[in-house]
C-alpha cells in the first residue's frame, strides 16, 4: 500500500536553487550546497561512488546493519520506521526485516527531497512488502520534520553520514528540531563515519576512476540546466582535502583558467580566477566522544554504538 505526500512544489525548489547560486557564488570564498548534487544523473553518479573500492562508509554500514539490524529492531520496538533521505537500498530492507522479526512493524515514511526518485525507491519497497503501509514524503527534513507523521512508535532512520554534510551549527539546529519532534518511545538510529587515516579519507572523496570528480562537476550541470547559465564543467577540477582542525573532508572545485559564468535565470556574471576555489561539500566525520555530547546538547542519549570490524564507521542508536 502506497501514499505519496507532496510537502515541496518544483517552484519551492527552484526558488531554493535560485537563492543558495545567488547567496554562494556572491559570496567569498565562493560556496554551493551538495544538495543540489542530486539529479538523475547526480543520484547515478552517486549510486556508482558507493560501489568504488575506495569509498567504504556504505559498505561498512551494510556490514554493521547485516550484523546488529535484530538488535535495532528489538531496541527501538519501532512500528514506523522513518528513513531521512534516500531510503531505496539493502540497508532499508535490513531495517524493515528487523522489525517485522521483532513483531512490531506496520508502517514506511521515507522522506527525501527528490521526488521522481523517492516515486520509484517506495514502489519497489511497497511491491516487496505487501502488508507494509508505506507513506513517501516529498519533503526538505531541515524545514519539514514538524509534517512527518507522528502516530505510533518511531524510528528515525539517518543513514550514510548524511548528517556529516551539514556544519555544526545547522547540524545542532537540526538534531535540536528532531528532539522536539520525538517522543517517549521513539528512537533515532544515526549513520556516522568515524576519523580515520587522512590517506583513505582523502583517497574515498577522490577516487582513481574519477567518479567522484563527475559527481562533484555535476553540480555545474545542473545549475547550467536549471538556471541558464553557461558553466563549461571541464574547467573545473575537482579537489577533495582533509581539513584537521574541524575534522571534516571539504570538496571543491577548482577554476583550472580564469571563467566568466553567465547564469541566465539571475541575471547574473560570475568571475573565477585562475585556481580559484568554490566550496561544493563538507563531508564530516566523528568520534564517539564528540557526537555522544552533540546529541546529549540536543537532549539525545546513547543506547548503542555498533560499529563494522574495522572501526570504519558507526550506527547509533539513541532515544530521546
Ligand atoms: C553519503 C551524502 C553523506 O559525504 O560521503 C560521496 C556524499 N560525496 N562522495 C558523503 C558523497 C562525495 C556523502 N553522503
Amino acid at each position: 500500500m502506497l501514499r505519496i505526500e507532496h510537502h515541496l512544489t518544483t517552484d519551492d525548489l527552484d526558488k531554493a536553487l535560485r537563492r543558495d547560486v545567488q547567496d554562494g557564488l556572491t559570496a567569498r570564498p565562493k560556496s554551493l550546497p551538495p544538495k543540489w548534487f542530486y539529479d538523475e544523473r547526480g543520484s547515478a553518479l552517486f549510486e556508482e561512488i558507493t560501489r568504488l573500492p575506495e569509498y567504504y562508509p556504505t559498505r561498512a554500514e551494510r556490514a554493521i546493519l547485516r550484523r546488529h539490524a535484530p538488535t535495532v529492531g528489538r531496541a527501538s520496538g519501532a512500528s514506523t520506521l522513518v528513513e531521512l533521505g534516500s531510503g531505496s537500498g539493502e540497508k532499508t530492507r535490513l531495517l524493515l526485516d528487523a522489525l517485522r522479526a521483532a513483531g512490531t512493524l506496520e508502517r514506511f515514511v521515507p522522506v527525501d527531497v527528490s521526488g521522481d526518485f523517492l516515486e520509484q525507491a517506495a514502489g519497489r519497497v511497497a511491491a516487496e512488502y505487501p502488508d507494509l503501509r508505506v507513506r513517501a514524503e516529498v519533503a526538505d527534513f531541515e524545514r519539514h520534520l514538524h509534517l512527518l507523521p507522528t502516530d505510533g512508535r518511531r524510528l528515525v532512520a539517518i543513514l550514510g553520514s548524511t548528517l556529516g554534510n551539514q556544519p555544526p551549527d545547522r547540524r545542532a539546529a537540526f538534531l535540536d528540531d528532531l528532539r522536539g519532534t520525538l517522543g517517549e518511545g521513539d528512537s533515532l538510529l544515526l549513520g556516522i563515519d568515524l576519523v580515520k587515516d587522512p590517506a583513505r579519507l582523502v583517497a574515498a572523496y577522490d577516487d582513481a576512476s574519477g567518479v567522484t570528480a563527475e559527481f562533484n562537476r555535476n553540480v555545474l550541470r545542473v545549475i547550467n540546466r536549471e538556471l541558464a547559465a553557461d558553466f563549461d564543467p571541464a574547467a573545473f577540477e575537482h579537489v577533495a582535502v582533509w581539513d584537521p582542525e574541524a575534522e571534516w573532508i571539504e570538496m571543491r572545485l577548482r577554476a583550472s583558467s580564469p571563467q566568466r559564468v553567465r547564469v541566465g535565470a539571475l541575471d547574473l556574471t560570475v568571475d573565477f580566477a585562475a585556481g580559484e576555489e568554490t566550496r561544493t561539500e563538507i563531508s564530516a566525520k566523528f568520534r564517539r566522544a564528540t557526537i555522544e555530547a552533540e546529541l546529549e546538547r540536543s537532549g539525545f542519549s546513547l543506547d548503542h554504538w555498533l560499529t563494522d570490524a574495522d572501526g570504519d564507521f558507526a550506527l547509533l542508536l539513541a532515544r530521546p
